[in-house]
């Protein structure tokens, strides 16, 4: 086993990665650039080295500067997190050829699902099922039309280069195809350099359903289950929960098995997620391999019981996976909401400033992976994601009650913050029904942020008004004359706030 690991990230995955490498007796290497000197990642890290201003393309993106610094300290293994490195190839096999170990797959397995067609081609073989499409770039809109007509409007134009939705375009008919290829190879070219455009039959009103694969050296590949995603924006995820409603045990293990096939046709270990788009009908088709670990692995972690991160770094220095398929047995259901400094009220515009005031939730199931403190100057440099708040409960019904009540202990100040959203949707009844797919966010988002605070925010308004017309009657203020017309009452033994609010459950 390692000694020493350097973690080439920051915020509350570097964190993540700590702790890990702290409970298996491994010390901890952070890097840091100017903006995160005094971040928690770096104080709770064993070791910390600087590498660069806070532009990450000059810092957290320059693998050059942190295989030296893995080097220079001696750790014999670098964890890139998520973002950043964790999905470069170049990187993987530069940490590998350094003579250091990449906590991930092989730089080969990187390479073969990057590209989308590539991975499309390479699944088929596998007998994994795809959304009927090509998998040849496009001649000409002529060519597109054609296909067009065999699969049947609506389709779906898709970068081949791409992933992410850039370079996407929903085609309804054949009087549309030219202008939307056009655009669609303009955007490809502009996101990835590459205007190469394949075509898709596009799925309407899928859900968006992931499976966590975790694969050793030695031949073992596991399916750890599903996670359901399909609450996002803009291709960004909000929420995560496992298990998914819409996925049956036989959808589960059909999924499952098909994800280990897919993963292992590229030749993966270490841990990886296969995303598939789930329809209606329950037939599910395989989009892309993510070959890293992923934001929302905690609820995962919380159903299987298996902590993956550790697992990532055993798989690294060579161990065998001890269990068996059979033995993933999932408990309960976990819920995942991704606090960001975004302004929900305002279009999710990125918020910043300095964390003036937190205070975290914690009791019974409640987790908090978080990269900030007080004092932490939130910019424009890295993501707004600030942390993530998962629950495990027994039930759905009961991790959302969990969530609801674990975010109504949340506080942050001196940033706008996507907890409000976050109530507002556990308060929401499509959402308690399950009744979501990839467009129901994008579809509500008017009455999910711009209509009343949430529910909760309601009710303790309302308490807090009747509080202070309560005290009013009881304590006049005589001073300015503007005494309540009741006039004084006579105090009560018991005339503390918490009594009274007591008296007023009438308004819960
Ligand atoms: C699709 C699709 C419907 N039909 N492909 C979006 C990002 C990229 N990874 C694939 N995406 C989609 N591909 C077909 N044939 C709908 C989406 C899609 C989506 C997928 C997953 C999660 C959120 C999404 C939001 C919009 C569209």
């Amino acid at each position: 086993m390692f000694s020493k690991i350097l973690v080439a990230n920051r915020g509350e995955i570097a964190l993540r990665v700590i702790r890990a490498s702290r409970e298996m007796g491994i010390a901890s290497v952070a890097v840091y650039s100017d903006a995160d000197a005094h971040a928690p990642h770096v104080r709770e890290a064993d070791e910390a080295v600087h590498i660069g201003p806070p532009p990450s393309s000059e810092s957290y993106l320059r693998g050059d500067r942190i295989i030296e610094a893995a080097k220079s300290v001696g750790a014999q293994a670098i964890h890139p997190g998520y973002g950043f490195l964790s999905e470069r190839e170049w990187f993987a096999r530069a940490v590998r050829d350094a003579g250091l170990v990449f906590i991930g797959p092989p730089a080969e397995a990187i390479a073969a699902m990057g590209s989308k067609t590539a991975a499309r081609q390479l699944v088929t073989a596998a007998k994994v099922p795809v959304v009927p499409g090509t998998t040849e770039a496009l001649r000409d809109a002529d060519e597109a039309k054609e296909i067009a007509e065999r699969f049947g409007y609506p389709v779906l134009l898709k970068a081949a280069a791409g992933g992410g939705g850039k370079g996407m375009r929903v085609v309804r008919e054949p009087g549309e195809m030219q202008a939307s290829l056009d655009t669609a190879r303009r955007e490809a070219k502009n996101a990835f350099g590459d205007d190469a455009v394949y075509v898709e039959k596009y799925i309407v009103g899928p859900r968006h359903v992931e499976i966590q694969v975790l694969g050793d050296q030695h031949g073992t590949m596991l399916s750890l289950n599903e996670r359901e995603c399909s609450v996002q924006r803009r291709h960004q995820k909000m929420i995560e929960e496992a298990p998914s409603v819409a996925v049956t045990p036989e959808i589960r293990r059909a999924m499952g098995e098909t994800a280990v096939r897919a993963a292992s046709a590229a030749g993966y270990y270490n841990a990886g997620t296969c995303e598939f788009l789930l329809d209606r009908d329950g037939k599910f088709y395989f989009l892309e391999m993510n070959t890293r670990l992923q934001v929302e692995h905690p609820v995962t972690e919380l159903v299987t019981g298996i902590d993956i991160v550790q697992w990532q770094i055993r798989i690294a220095a060579g161990e065998k996976l001890p269990f068996r398929q059979q033995d993933i047995v999932p408990r309960g259901w976990a819920i995942e909401c991704r606090i960001t400094s975004e302004d929900s009220a305002n279009g999710f515009l990125p918020s910043t400033g300095r964390i003036s005031y937190l205070h975290l939730p914690s009791g019974p199931g409640v987790r908090w992976d978080g990269g900030i403190e007080i004092g932490s100057e939130i910019g424009l440099f890295y993501d707004p994601m600030l942390a993530k708040l998962i629950v495990h409960a027994p039930t759905r019904e009961a991790a959302i009650e969990r969530m609801h009540r674990a975010l109504l202990e949340l506080t942050i100040e001196g940033v706008e913050s996507s907890r409000d959203f976050h109530l507002r949707v556990m308060e929401d009844a499509d959402f308690r029904a399950g009744a979501i797919e990839i467009q129901w966010l994008e579809r509500r988002l008017e009455s999910l942020t711009h209509a009343q605070p949430p529910e909760s925010t309601m009710r303790t308004a309302a308490i807090v008004a009747a509080l202070i017309a309560d005290h009013d009657r009881r304590a006049p203020r005589r001073a300015n004359g503007t005494g309540s017309a009741h006039g004084a009452h006579t105090p009560t033994a018991n005339g503390d706030a918490w009594t009274r609010l007591g008296r007023l459950e009438g308004l819960r």
